[in-house]
């Protein structure tokens, strides 16, 4: 299958995005042909300083890098380097409706939090993401929960202009993990896990021991004291639990199990553990990647080169369905 899928550089990569999203994409590049993006022309849509635009594109890729993405194996990019993305952007502009957009709740909710910077990018924003799906015929796009959604609109995009122009795009599914596409904030369970949350909500990928021990010793529980998972009555531990299975790799009942005696403050304790254990190496090999800007930059014009030619080529037979002429 050919698998795309994309990050906004908007702030510090989470857990969340790692287990939902980041998880399945370095599962996918042995058996896949992928193609991963730091999507910065979507970042825009909120506003950022260009300085910190500029250090964050860096930093997603190195943490992508970190994680296990490799770059022999997958074609790791930066969305404006491929000018395509933005042309194709206004190609399917001319298709999407303003109703269906509007039905985004991505959208609504941005508006409602960002409700000075209600911006036609931040409107618009699903269709640049069709166009990044639909430009490389990709099939599966692995994302987490909130941006099913999205995914559903781009089917939608692909399938009326081939519909209208003839078959030009193939249909993507989204692929989302069977627990994890879902991780909810540590401080409110009844939210998720999102960069631009509070920060005692998330634990971000480069967050100190101390920080997550202090992170997860505050994140809401549930009452009663048994470590049982119940994700109806107990949604905050439920929540700690998937994380827990998750990153150890133990099944849920065995944690379960583990903890039958002790109460919230064992597993807690014991979390913390997994977590510091899960991102030491992945910050030591982040601080590597990093530390080399030479190189993370010649990885990312080699992955941008590769995913131009497939893009480059895909508008002109696009730009002749539509009958722009040549
Ligand atoms: P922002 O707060 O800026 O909206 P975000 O943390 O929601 O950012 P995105 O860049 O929108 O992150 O998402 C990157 C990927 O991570 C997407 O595939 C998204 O579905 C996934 N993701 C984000 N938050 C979670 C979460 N809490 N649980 C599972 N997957 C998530
Ligand atoms: N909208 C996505 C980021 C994104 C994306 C994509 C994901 C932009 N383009 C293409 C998958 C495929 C988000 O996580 N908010």
């Amino acid at each position: 299958m050919r698998i795309f899928s994309g990050i906004k550089p908007s702030g510090d990569l989470h857990l969340g995005n790692y287990i939902g999203a980041l998880s399945q994409w370095i599962a996918l590049q042995d058996a896949h042909e992928c193609i991963y993006c730091v999507v910065d022309l979507h970042a825009l849509t909120v506003a950022i300083d260009p300085s910190e635009l500029r250090r964050r594109t860096l930093d997603a890729a190195a943490w992508y890098l970190a994680l296990g993405l490799d770059p022999k194996k997958s074609t790791l990019f930066v969305q404006s380097h491929v000018s395509a993305h933005a042309e194709l952007g206004w190609i399917l502009n001319t298709i999407a409706k303003i109703s269906e957009l509007k039905a985004m709740h991505q959208f609504k909710e941005k508006s409602k939090s960002n409700p000075d910077n209600i911006n036609m990018g931040l409107f618009d924003y699903p269709v640049l993401m069709a166009s990044d799906i639909l430009l490389y015929d990709t099939e599966g796009v692995p994302v987490g929960e909130d941006q099913k959604q999205h995914v559903e609109l781009v089917r939608e995009l692909a399938r009326r202009f081939n519909g209208r122009f003839g078959e030009t795009f193939t249909v993507p599914k989204s692929m989302l993990m069977k627990h994890g596409a879902r991780v909810m904030a540590l401080d409110n369970p009844a939210k998720k896990m999102e960069k631009t949350g509070s920060v005692d909500g998330y634990i971000a990928l480069s967050d100190t021991p101390d920080l997550v021990k202090k992170k997860i010793k505050r994140a809401v529980t549930d009452s009663g004291r048994e470590i049982l998972f119940d994700a109806k009555k107990k949604p905050a531990l439920a929540n700690l639990l998937t994380i827990y299975h998750l990153l150890s790799g133990q099944a849920i009942s065995d944690i379960e199990k583990a903890y039958a005696q002790g109460g919230y403050k064992e597993f807690k304790d014991g979390l913390a553990r997994v977590l510091i254990e899960f991102l030491a190496p992945v910050q030591e090999r982040y601080g590597q990647y990093r530390g080399d800007e030479n190189n993370l930059r010649a990885l990312l014009a080699d992955g941008a080169s590769r995913a131009k030619k497939h893009a480059e080529k895909k508008m002109i037979m696009i730009k002749r369905r539509i009958g722009l002429y040549e």
